[in-house]
């Protein structure tokens, strides 16, 4: 079923490393990081690229317009609230898609915007009109989407449909929504506007940013934001690898235009920019990514990668790593190294004996690779070699 919903349909991938990811507590980026990033997303192949609103700074509305003139593949989303004259600061940069948001939960509108919802209704009329007799494309977005009662919220997509929005924007402002909660709203908002594109952005507050994402795509959203490593307010949205390694193993062929192999570099310089490394559970990307360490693990993968490995490492330009510094390691890892590293083969008592030095050795710390390969060395260089 997801297979070929995969294949039949056009995903879209909607990278805000450049807004959203800049709400992440320790993101900044310069003037030319941020066009920096934009070229290596452009090169990955995202689709859409959002950045920050010009009405945030001076320097955002310059960035804005840096950005467009860099004549990127991706099309670039501009984020912005329902103020005309955000739209009008936006479409003086040159922006000819607008991304618009407003809140439309209670929660939040009885705390951030403090408006009646008749004056709500007016601000999106007037704002997607605006927006869209400039000839742009309009996207509009009901911030909090998943704690505005139903009617409320079908009442603003109407509106901004009826205004002129050719996108309508599904966020999970706060990550609280499952995958069955995402999955039934996207699937009524999808037999409400047939023919309409429909984005789905879920924060990562609860886990479940990346799961979520798939169901919206099950459901029938065609656009699906992400950010590098996650990375935006609190902790994050959806991360672009995370996706994709989830998207990949379902069919390798629906995300077979994005560069995957471009991906390492990319989180490795995000996490650089952040100041971070990339995070122990990134998917695809983490140092021990395609690292097997227990015996019985590596074992098997040394003879057939795929019955620990869901997807080949090559697939992002990476290798497999098979250390020999734990207890838990095996004498057919210890044998690979041996063959590797040395060229050698022991018989099967030697290969037993230093497997167990090994693991002696390893009893209370990890070994590094010098501790490790000087056991290993005393072993080929003993008698029983061949
Ligand atoms: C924000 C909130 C937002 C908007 C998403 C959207 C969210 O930081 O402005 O425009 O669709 O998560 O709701 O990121
Ligand atoms: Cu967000």
């Amino acid at each position: 079923m997801t297979r070929t919903t995969l294949e039949r349909r056009q995903l879209r991938l909607l990278d805000t490393t450049l807004r959203e990811g800049e709400q992440f507590a320790d993101a900044h980026f310069s003037a030319s990081q941020r066009k920096e990033l934009a070229l290596a997303l452009d090169a990955f192949g995202v689709d859409e690229l959002e950045v920050t609103s010009p009405a945030v700074s001076p320097g955002a509305a310059r960035e804005v317009r840096e950005i467009i003139a860099l004549g990127l593949r991706a099309r670039v989303r501009v984020h912005l609230r329902c103020h005309p004259a955000d739209i009008e600061l936006a479409l003086d940069a040159g922006a000819t898609g607008l991304n618009l948001f407003l809140g439309t939960s209670p929660t939040l509108a009885g705390s951030s915007l403090r408006e009646p919802w008749s004056q709500q209704r007016l601000r999106i009329r007037e704002a997607v009109r605006l927006a869209a007799t400039s000839g742009a494309f309009v996207r509009f977005s009901a911030e909090d989407a998943f704690r505005t009662p139903r009617r409320r919220l079908l009442a603003a997509f109407d509106v901004a449909v009826e205004s002129g929005a050719r996108r309508l924007g599904v966020p999970d402002t706060v990550g609280i929504a499952t995958p069955a909660m995402v999955g039934t709203l996207v699937r009524a908002l999808r037999r409400r506007y047939p023919g309409l594109s429909l984005e789905f952005h879920g924060h990562n507050d609860t886990g479940c940013a990346v799961a979520n994402a798939l169901a919206a795509w099950d459901a029938g959203a065609d656009c699906l934001d992400v950010t590098v490593l996650g990375i935006g307010e609190r902790v994050g949205i959806t991360s672009l690898g995370a996706l994709l390694a989830r998207l990949y193993t379902l069919d390798p062929l629906a995300v077979a235009r994005y560069q995957l192999q471009l991906l390492p570099a990319l989180d490795a310089r995000v996490a650089e920019l952040t100041r971070m490394p990339v995070p122990f559970n990134q998917p695809l990307t983490a140092a021990h990514a395609f690292t097997h360490v227990a015996g019985v693990h590596s074992n098997a993968v040394l003879r057939s990668p795929a019955t620990y490995e869901a997807i080949d490492p090559a697939v992002v330009g990476r290798h497999r790593s098979i250390p020999i510094g734990s207890r838990l390691t095996g004498r057919h890892a210890v044998a690979h190294h041996l063959r590797e590293s040395l060229g050698c083969d022991l018989d099967t008592d030697r290969l037993g004996a230093v497997t167990r030095a090994l693991k002696e050795a390893a009893e209370d710390h990890r070994l590094d690779g010098d501790e490790a390969a000087a056991i290993l060395a005393t072993a080929a260089g003993s008698p029983g070699e061949r």
